[in-house]
């Protein structure tokens, strides 16, 4: 059957790249984006899009209808840092959204979802270092509490009816060409921005607040990568631990000013510092490499510089 793919969250930090990505590589009018509200030019420009409310069951099952869609990229969530502020809404959004999707695929009218999972699935009794696949969670967060519920679902509806979800941890991750909104990880986004206004950055997390990241190609190129893999070699249906690098907020100020000598870095920890003291600091992905190929290519370094280079422009 021929391939056409419905991307739920398209304008938000990953769902804007990873758009421009599965439309370059299928063809622009296979690629359908839908989000509650409108996004950039560049995405809305294009390609066919369409308003949808994630929760809204019956609204995404005619859009499936009508655009005779195969495979599903839920990419809308609340992050971490404001479901801290709306725990309900979050819980109400990354839920329903995600069981829409499965049961769409549960009454086969879809046949393969993308659903992201979080490093949030960990939490303060977790191993910190080379944090496994399988191991101690007790998420402490709103959000890490519903990534981890919706592990578990995603696992029950692959052995119970037999669907097809794929899903990756996501470390924090870093781009030029969108913003992140509402992570806790946000601040390796934002502070390239400030560097190059102002050189200089207020950190919201204390200078040793090591975690785990990864420079936006190699998230795109993970999430295709597993989407693309024969079925037979996923053999983790709740998500993969995904690794790339691991920084704090001294090593990423370091970077800079590798480049940017002026650059100063100020501390001070808010809300966000017990959120990222819950997580890991660097993750063990063997089993993504092992199974299905995963192999990241971008360091703190590479990242520093095609950052700077790309936002001074
Ligand atoms: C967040 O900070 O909430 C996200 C994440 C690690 O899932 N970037």
């Amino acid at each position: 059957m021929k391939k056409r793919i419905l991307i739920v969250g398209a304008c938000g930090q990953i769902g804007t790249e990873l758009t421009t990505e599965l439309r370059s590589r299928f063809g622009s009018h296979k690629v359908i984006a839908s989000d509650i509200r409108e996004g950039s030019e560049e995405l809305m420009r294009s390609g066919p899009f369409e308003i949808l409310d994630a929760t809204d069951y019956y609204a995404m099952e005619d859009l499936v209808m009508r655009h005779e869609i195969t495979e599903v990229y839920l990419m809308a969530a609340m992050l971490s840092a404001t479901a801290e502020k709306f725990p309900l809404k979050a819980w109400n959004l990354n839920m329903n959204s995600l069981f829409n999707v499965l049961n769409l695929a549960k009454e086969k009218k879809i046949e393969k979802i993308f659903w992201p999972s979080s490093i949030a699935v960990f939490g303060g009794t977790t191993p910190k270092k080379d944090t496994p696949q399988r191991t101690i969670m007790e998420p402490s967060t709103a959000y890490g509490i519903s990534k981890q519920t919706g592990e578990r679902w995603c696992e029950y509806y692959h052995h119970k009816y037999g669907v097809d979800v794929r899903s990756i941890r996501y470390p924090g991750l870093i781009s030029y060409k969108t913003l992140p909104g509402g992570g806790t990880t946000d601040y390796a986004v934002d502070i390239f921005h400030k560097a190059i206004k102002h050189n200089r950055y207020v950190s919201f997390l204390s200078a040793e607040t090591t975690l785990p990241m990864m420079y936006m190609d190699d998230a795109i190129k993970a999430t295709i990568g597993i989407m693309q893999a024969p079925a037979g070699q996923i053999k983790i249906r709740s998500s993969y631990n995904l690794g790339a690098i691991s920084f704090s907020p001294k090593d990423i100020s370091e970077s800079i000013q590798e480049h940017l000598p002026e650059f100063r870095m100020e501390y001070k920890p808010d809300f966000r510092q017990a959120i990222a003291d819950s997580w890991p600091q660097s993750i063990d992905d063997s089993e993504a490499r092992d199974d299905w190929g995963w192999a990241h290519e971008y360091d703190l370094e590479a990242t520093t510089r095609i950052m700077l280079e790309n936002l001074s422009n």
